[in-house]
């Protein structure tokens, strides 16, 4: 059953990676950025769900606990595109703001190699101490999300700050669940089994990364203006 749940991973991931890229080359207005930033994410999970499915990406600890560990080396990957994805909608000029999108992302690979650290320990406080930090990190950054990229995406067209204000909200639900099945999978308190703990990341990275694209590559409208926007910085850049 676990198998089969993780080859369904690489299944929905390859077909949405597919789809992805053929919005891509079919988009004729600018904003295709998105479209590379996003099938990359999706790429990234279908290659780390052939990983998992095959044991590859597995290892036992503690004698007898299955530890995925290919999960987060994906998420250290696709977890900064998404943000970068949020960033370059929610900013104007993100070219002025490099720091800022440096930061952001920076604290989310933090976020990520502290949670492994968690899920790697053997020992109860190790685990218990890393988790805190990683949730701290995840905290900070989505409270940087909420305010900062909120308030610079009010100065977008509407299509834009629409599509932002729903992937915000639909990424600041979506990780703070990641925490949750963490702790009460098999890395945690072990209330519910490495089976059941699988199924809840699947659905959790269906929408987290497939959900997402889905939402902001099908928008044309705001893809359009966003990408027009890029090519307008530029020209009045070199102007
Ligand atoms: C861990 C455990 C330690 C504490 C925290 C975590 C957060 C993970 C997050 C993952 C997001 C993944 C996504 C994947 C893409 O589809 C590492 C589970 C805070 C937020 C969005």
């Amino acid at each position: 059953m676990e198998t089969f749940l993780l080859w369904l991973g690489v299944i929905g991931f390859v077909l949405a990676t597919a789809y992805f890229i053929v919005l891509g080359v079919q988009a004729t207005q600018g904003g295709r950025v998105f479209h590379v930033i996003t099938a990359i994410i999706t790429g990234a999970a279908a290659f780390s769900y052939l990983m998992m499915a095959t044991g590859v990406g597995a290892t036992l600890v503690d004698g007898d606990r299955l530890f995925y560990f290919f999960r987060y080396i994906d998420w250290v990957v696709t977890t900064p595109l998404l943000l970068l994805d949020l960033a370059l909608l929610a900013l104007v000029a993100p070219g002025r703001n490099v720091g800022f999108i440096v930061g952001l992302l920076g604290l989310d690979v933090f976020m990520i190699l502290t949670g492994l650290l968690a899920g790697s320990r053997s020992s109860g406080f190790g685990r218990g101490f890393w988790f805190i930090v990683s949730t701290v990190a995840m905290i900070a950054l989505l409270y940087l999300v909420v305010t900062r990229l909120f308030s610079e995406a009010a100065s977008q067209p509407e299509a834009v700050h629409q599509i932002f204000r729903t992937l915000a909200l639909l990424t600041v639900v979506l990780w703070s669940f990641y925490p949750i099945v963490w702790l009460i999978g098999t890395e945690g308190f072990g209330a519910v089994n490495s089976t059941v703990e699988v199924l809840l990341f699947l659905v959790l990275d269906f929408l987290a990364k497939i959900g997402f694209g889905f939402l902001l590559l099908t928008n044309r409208t705001a893809l359009g203006q966003a990408g027009g926007r890029g090519v307008q910085t530029r020209s009045r850049r070199v102007a």
